[in-house]
């Protein structure tokens, strides 16, 4: 049976390795209020941030109040406002788990945030950004069974309010505040994507030789290389990309390896490698 290994087979096996990405990206989609500031009422605002899933409770940009609260940080984010955008990291970026909290009556809420710290002079339509944040309310606090940081979205379906805020400076230095909430929105994630210049044989050893991985593992790797330059020297491309899907399974089975097993190739690597190995796939050519 012939392996017929194409782009869309090595996108879904880079989903599946995505699962064990060590950086979430997540995308918040809504429209903003700017008439305060002479804007139009519903700009589209898009919120790009990126966290790793390892943050440390206490990391983020408030106090934690363990159980209930915890914060995570630093992290990147962009704030696209209509034809403006604006990028932050570094101190004072963070998401803040609420789970059964609140002053008055317990809810969930998920606060994602930053500051000037961050945003320095960058201008969304005209002024400078004090502060930034949206915040995702769960009156039935139900969305969150703890103060973990969530690294899928599906909790969000159980939001019952978005709000967003918007510090402004303009160049007076006078400070003007832009609210929204209750408007409809979406929380994505976005999957890892797949990026590598690499497109031969050659360049892909040289890969496998600066992975950062057991010289067992770069052997293994190499030697099926090996074969996939003897499948081709023989004119026998189908056995060549026969080859090539074995190098992607042994890349794979190796990703997934818990951290610490001998043998493992860290979860990026292996994911930028396996796109490597797809852009060599298309250049063998023949079906
Ligand atoms: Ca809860
Ligand atoms: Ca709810």
């Amino acid at each position: 049976m012939r392996i017929a290994l194409g782009h869309t087979v090595v996108l879904c096996l880079l989903a599946q390795l995505g699962q064990a990405e060590t950086v979430n990206t997540f995308v918040f989609e809504t429209t903003f209020d700017t008439s305060a500031i002479g804007g139009a009422p519903d700009v589209p605002l898009r919120v790009v941030y990126r966290f790793r899933s390892d943050l440390a409770p206490g990391t983020g940009p408030f106090a934690d109040l363990p159980p209930t609260v915890a914060g995570y940080g630093p992290i990147e984010v962009d704030v696209q406002l209509g034809p403006d955008t604006v990028h932050g990291a570094g101190i004072g970026t963070g998401i803040t788990v609420f789970n059964d909290a609140g002053s008055t009556h317990d809810e969930d809420s998920y606060d994602v945030r930053g500051d000037s710290r961050n945003f320095g002079v960058q201008r969304l339509l005209g002024y400078q950004v004090e502060l930034f944040r949206f915040l995702l309310v769960d009156n039935d606090h139900t969305m969150f069974g703890s103060a973990a940081l969530p690294v899928s979205t599906a909790f969000a379906t159980q939001a019952d309010v978005a709000y967003v805020d918007a510090q402004l400076l303009d160049d007076q230095g006078h400070s003007i505040t832009l609210t929204s909430s209750g408007r409809p929105y979406t929380l994505t994630r976005v999957l890892p994507t797949c990026s590598s210049t690499v497109t031969t044989l050659v360049e892909l050893r040289a890969e496998v030789t600066a992975l950062h991985t057991s010289s067992f593992s770069k052997q293994v790797l190499r030697q099926i290389l090996n074969a996939v330059a003897a499948a081709l020297e023989a004119g026998q491309t189908t056995g060549a990309r026969r080859r090539m899907g074995d190098f992607v399974a042994a890349v794979i089975q190796r990703a997934n390896r818990a951290p610490g097993v001998p043998g493992r190739i860290p979860p990026d690597e292996a994911s930028r490698l396996i796109c490597s190995a797809s852009n060599v796939i298309l250049n063998l050519g023949g079906q």
